[in-house]
């Protein structure tokens, strides 16, 4: 059998096995499809078995979390947690809540997560988890409730050495908070480095909470770089205004560009002379408002409750929200307005049409497992400090997350120019570069 009819075959089975699990599909079809070239060079890896093995997580948990809301009601969510592969270091990968979460959507983001985390280079496995809970208009009593429920069932598969969750889409410093104190409650063991993205006062990294969006941007200037340009005097539109999207805006103004636009599930936002960061950490970080509140508040800016931000004319667009976000509509437009630059704070926002498109129109496109590596990178960086009892500076550490940044983008372009001679394909180079290095661990660990 071919190299590619055994990827083929591979990804047929996938599809099998996980009815339904449309997200996961999406994932493993890129991943996989982006492997012919690594096989050739390594057929032990084309071996009945190798493929397999990396796309069936090692473990999968579905549980029962019950809790009590503020009118005495009981609800009943559903918790998740897939572990996906240990053979670089311990499951590592956040928690979402979000009414859409369900066990397709974390197989997909526990997928990109061993890849992303091996391209990190510092020895973590790939898990991810989450609940179909939703957050929203919730008193801090209720999800603190809900937290407490969902690591009475969780901490038994938890543990520094063993599988170590942080934050995702609904789950940020106060969720954290909520889940470490009940996981010490039934432990009985202060074990800082069970969790990551703990606030800075008792155990949190500086840095986590801005690293995912300024790592997200470091990339997007490095791939500028290949081309002689900077994100200096560029127009950007970053969608989301959640922790990713937050501070990328902020690192696009340190850099000398401007954020135009940005969004929320409720619409978008456009203000033309720049975003005020200040407005919108208010408005979402204290007040966790709608961003129709940011616009209300601040003359010239406009809100939308319909259309989409990827309309407005930019040079580099960062999409930070949610998967599959960005459809093949939204890149044709991007690349009619001259967009320069794609890069990927969320994971998997645009669908592979949509990359297609820009791939067609020689867009630079960085892929979330590697423009988005800075975020978990840093909770690596947060395990450290903990298991060391030490506490970094904000410059120390941030200092760290730009030089694992740029070694990301250094290493994509690399293998791709390798594997495919064409270093500006990021999207092989990442899957390949992460591919390799999980490939080399599994194999020299045999076959569990
Ligand atoms: P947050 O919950 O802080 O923010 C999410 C933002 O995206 C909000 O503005 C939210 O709007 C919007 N959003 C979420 N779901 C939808 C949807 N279905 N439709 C439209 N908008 C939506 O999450 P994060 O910023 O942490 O995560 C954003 C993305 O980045 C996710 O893909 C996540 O997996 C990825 N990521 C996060 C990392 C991290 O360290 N936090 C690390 C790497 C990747 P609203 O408030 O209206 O719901
Ligand atoms: O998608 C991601 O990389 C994250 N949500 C961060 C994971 C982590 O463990 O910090």
């Amino acid at each position: 059998m071919s190299i590619r009819a055994h990827i083929d075959a591979v990804y047929d089975e996938v599809r099998r096995r996980n009815p339904g699990e449309a997200e996961f599909h999406q994932a493993a079809a890129e991943v996989l499809h982006s492997l012919t070239p690594a096989l050739e060079r390594h057929p032990e890896y084309a071996e009945p078995g190798f493929l397999e093995r990396l796309c069936e997580p090692e473990r999968q948990l579905i549980f029962r979390v019950p809790w009590v809301d503020d009118q005495g009601v009981v609800r009943v969510n559903r918790g998740f947690r897939v572990e996906f592969n240990s053979a670089l270091g311990p499951y590592k990968g956040g928690l979402r809540f979000h009414p859409s979460v369900n066990l397709g959507i974390v197989k997909f983001l526990g997928f990109e997560q061993i890849f992303k985390n091996a391209l990190t280079g510092l020895g973590i496995g790939g898990g991810k988890g989450g609940s179909d809970f939703d957050p929203k208009g919730r008193s801090d009593a209720e999800v603190m409730r809900f937290c407490q429920s969902f690591m009475t069932e969780l901490y038994r598969h938890l543990g520094e050495h063993t599988d170590v969750p942080a934050g995702d889409i609904g789950v940020g410093a106060r969720e954290i908070g909520y889940l470490f104190g009940q996981y010490k409650r039934i432990t009985n063991r202060y074990e800082a480095g069970v969790l990551t993205g703990k606030p800075v006062g008792w155990g949190g990294s500086h840095a986590r909470t801005e690293a995912t969006g300024y790592g997200a941007v470091y990339f997007a200037q490095e791939m500028l770089a290949t081309r002689g340009e900077s994100f200096d005097g560029r127009r950007v539109v970053v969608s989301g205004s959640g922790n990713v999207a937050v501070y990328a805006v902020e690192k696009v103004h340190a850099l000398g560009g401007r954020v135009v636009a940005c969004s929320d599930s409720s619409g978008y936002l456009v203000d033309d002379n720049g975003i005020d960061l200040d407005l919108l950490k208010d408005v979402k970080e204290v007040r966790r408002a709608r961003l129709s509140a940011y616009a209300e508040a601040r003359p010239g800016a406009v809100f939308s409750a319909r259309g989409t931000l990827y309309d407005v004319p930019c040079d580099v667009a960062l999409p930070c929200a949610t998967q599959n976000e960005l459809r093949r509509e939204d890149a044709v437009s991007l690349v009619k307005n001259g967009v320069r630059a794609v890069a990927e704070g969320a994971n998997m926002p645009c669908t592979p049409e949509a990359v297609e498109v820009f791939r067609d129109a020689g867009v630079l496109f960085g892929p979330g497992k590697a423009a988005n590596a800075g975020g978990v990178a840093t909770s690596a960086l947060e395990m450290q400090q903990n298991a060391a009892r030490d506490t970094w500076t904000f410059d120390q550490t941030e200092s760290r997350l730009a030089t694992i940044m740029r070694t990301v983008h250094t290493e994509c372009r690399t293998t791709a120019d390798t594997y495919a001679a064409d270093p500006d394909d990021y999207v092989l180079g990442a899957n390949v570069a992460g591919f390799l290095r999980v490939a080399e661990a599994m194999t020299a660990q045999g076959v569990i």
